[in-house]
């Protein structure tokens, strides 16, 4: 294990939080700066705790490089290829924009509550350390979006993975609330196929009901897509425990997979992460009586 110590999943309730709906709110950036050790105001960004950070909790330097066609492709590759990065898939309206607003502390990525507002790939580099990349949603449930993905987003997103970019691994979002349908699973399934190491973001964690609902949420996900990886749950906001909590494991994430050297590397420490889980799991499920 090289440094950086990861991450349980699972958090606490939340919850419901009609503020989010707007993006970050100036409460949710006043929080993410409160996340930060350093109450010294007079320092200068590079001399706070967290300039060590890849991604910090306040100022944050951004750059973003909206690719919708494949020579924008080309050209974000060919200029950001050398730094790592990570990307950020699902349905559409999962929340994908929302988190990536949440994580950086800007409003970095338009989100909304119609399906398909995001319509390219963004290069959102990071204090020139790290690329985090807004993909455009897979098709809604609905099937609003399809022939969007189909004529514009999967030609595009293809091309990116093709790309000579350094892509180490993706988080996969879904609405915690969601049904798994058939597109979703398939695009679950190639990732596979193609060997992104990937982390399943249950994403709207504040919108659970209850704590209990949250695991009845997840296993049906999880046995839907045939999940045995690592997984979050994702509240985008600052002004619950359970939300900064989540970005705090994202993050960690992003900076272990930067660390690591290569793809490769990332997917066998998830898998390492997960065979721990796993164990744990079943030596808390071993009675005492039966361990006797
Ligand atoms: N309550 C709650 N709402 C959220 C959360 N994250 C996102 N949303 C809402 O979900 C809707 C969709 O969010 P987006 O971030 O635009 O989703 P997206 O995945 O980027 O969507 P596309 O760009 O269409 O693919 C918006 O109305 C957000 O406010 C969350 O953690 N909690
Ligand atoms: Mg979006």
């Amino acid at each position: 294990m090289r440094g950086l110590l990861l991450i349980a999943s699972g958090v606490g309730a939340g919850s419901r939080l009609a503020a989010m709906r707007r993006g970050v709110s100036s409460a949710a950036l006043r929080a993410a700066v409160s996340l930060s050790d350093d109450s010294r105001p007079a320092e200068s960004p590079a001399e706070r705790p967290d300039a060590k950070h890849l991604v910090r909790n306040s100022g944050n330097r951004v750059h973003i490089e909206r690719c919708t066609s494949l020579a924008e492709l080309d050209a974000a590759a060919e200029r950001y290829g050398h730094l790592p990065q990570v990307c950020f898939a699902g349905e559409s309206n999962a929340g994908k924009s929302s988190m990536l607003n949440h994580l950086i502390g800007q409003r970095v990525s338009r989100s909304s509550s119609v399906a398909g507002k995001t319509r390219s790939i963004d290069f959102i580099v990071v204090n020139d350390r790290v690329v985090l990349t807004d993909l455009p949603g897979l098709p809604a449930r609905d099937g609003q979006t399809t022939q969007l993905w189909d004529t514009l987003f999967e030609p595009l997103f293809h091309a990116y993975l093709d790309s000579p970019i350094d892509l180490r691994a993706m988080f996969f979002l879904h609405d915690c609330r969601w049904r798994v349908s058939t597109p979703i699973r398939a695009f679950v399934d190639e990732m596979r196929r193609v060997e992104l190491p990937t982390v399943l973001v249950l994403t709207k964690d504040d919108q659970v009901e209850e704590p209990a609902m949250r695991n009845v949420h997840l296993s049906k996900v999880t046995k839907r897509l045939d999940w045995t990886g690592m997984h979050i749950h994702y509240s985008a906001t600052n002004e619950t425990p359970n939300g900064r909590k989540s970005r705090r494991q994202v993050l960690r994430y992003i900076e272990t997979f930067a660390e690591l050297g290569s793809r490769e590397e990332c997917a066998a420490k998830l898998e390492e992460l997960a065979a721990e889980r796993a164990a744990r799991r079943a030596a808390a499920s071993v009675s005492p009586a039966s361990a006797a």
